[in-house]
C-alpha cells in the first residue's frame, strides 16, 4: 500500500514536470516569434484625408514599408522605383527598400499627395 503512494506521488511529480516544461517551450516560441518581428523592421504609412502618414519616413535600408489606405477613396503610390496596384479602402502596398537614398513618391489619381522615405 505503501508502495502505491510512493509510486503515484512518482507519478504525479512526472506530470507535474512535463506540463511545465511545456509551459517553457510555449513560451520560448512566442519570444522567438516577437523578436523575430523586430527584426523585420516593418514600417507602416496610412493614408488617410488624402495625405500619406508619416508624411516622410525614415528607415535603414532593407526595410519594408507598408502603406495602408483608409481613406474612402482609392491611391495608387507611384515613385520610380515602384507603382502600387489602385489601393482600395483598407488595401495595402508595401516595398523592400534596399538601397539608401531619398525616394520621393506621390499618388498618381491625385497628385498633389506627396511623401517621401529616407533610406538610411
Ligand atoms: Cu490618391
Amino acid at each position: 500500500m505503501k508502495q502505491i503512494l510512493l509510486i503515484s506521488i512518482c507519478v504525479m511529480f512526472f506530470l507535474m514536470s512535463c506540463s511545465q516544461n511545456q509551459d517553457k517551450a510555449i513560451e520560448d516560441t512566442t519570444s522567438a516569434a516577437i523578436s523575430g518581428n523586430n527584426q523585420l523592421s516593418g514600417q507602416e504609412v496610412i493614408i488617410k484625408n488624402y495625405a500619406f502618414s508619416p508624411e516622410i519616413l525614415t528607415v535603414p535600408a532593407g526595410a519594408t514599408v507598408i502603406w495602408v489606405n483608409e481613406d474612402a477613396a482609392p491611391h495608387i503610390i507611384q515613385s520610380d522605383l515602384f507603382t502600387s496596384n489602385t489601393l482600395n479602402t483598407g488595401d495595402s502596398f508595401s516595398y523592400t527598400f534596399t538601397t539608401a537614398g531619398e525616394i520621393t513618391y506621390l499618388c498618381s489619381i491625385h497628385t498633389s499627395m506627396k511623401g517621401k522615405v529616407v533610406v538610411q
